[in-house]
């Protein structure tokens, strides 16, 4: 079995019950203009995560693993969005890329670096977990480990994670394919996955995920 040097400490998986879960690398998170910088944040802050996730998504597309992405946003009616959310941000509002986090508009779609592959599932979501008010579980059938990636840490990283574990999901996340606007926050998102003996996770560095693969 593949075993990655992770922390809290090893995490082993087997590649026919893996995914790798890609999570709201969209324009409205990544660009000037869109949701995130509606929110008074510091898009910039999330590039960094691009480049080693597009690396990683290529290995891992190489070795013919499942693929899932997901992108967070809403109905054109905002029927699914809860009156506590739009009350809080530019949600539905026009933006340089189209009504913000609307499903349909550009902005609401993936960047153009980790566009989804012919055949990859795409998982509109309304919340920031990826289960809540989704197919993802039944998605999963079969899987058991998933790589988590994405932005942002502290949100639907999180949430998405805390999900996972608590459905059985073994989740690795990838320190340098996670992003947040707050460094401070990217730091100690990821330290409280690992904390106390990996509460709800592993957390690794692309590269060591890299190795395993092409081994
Ligand atoms: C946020 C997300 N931060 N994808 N969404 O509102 O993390």
């Amino acid at each position: 079995m593949p075993t990655v040097d992770a922390r809290p400490g090893p995490y082993s998986f087997d590649p026919s019950s893996t995914a790798l879960l890609v999570i709201d690398m969209q324009r409205d998170f990544l660009l000037p203009g869109g949701f995130g910088e509606s929110l008074g944040n510091d898009v910039s802050q999330l590039r960094r995560a691009v480049e080693p996730l597009a690396a990683l998504l290529a290995v891992w597309r190489a070795a013919g693993l499942p693929v899932i992405h997901t992108r967070e946003g809403h109905e054109p009616d905002l029927s699914d969005c809860p009156p506590a959310k739009l009350a809080r941000g530019a949600i539905g509002q026009d933006g340089p890329y189209g009504r913000i986090l609307i499903r349909g508009e550009y902005g609401h779609d993936i960047i153009d670096e980790l566009a989804p592959a012919d055949g990859e599932p795409v998982v509109d979501k309304p919340g920031k977990g990826a289960f809540y008010a989704t197919d993802l579980d039944d998605l999963l059938k079969g899987i058991r480990s998933l790589i988590v990636t994405g932005v942002t840490t502290e949100v639907c990283v999180h949430t998405t994670v805390r999900e996972a574990n608590d459905r059985g999901y073994e989740c690795l996340v990838l320190a340098d394919c996670v992003g947040s606007y707050f460094p401070e926050f990217q730091r100690v998102g990821l330290e409280m996955i690992a904390a106390q003996g990996g509460i709800f996770g592993w957390v690794a560095d692309s590269a060591d995920l890299i190795k395993e693969i092409q081994r």
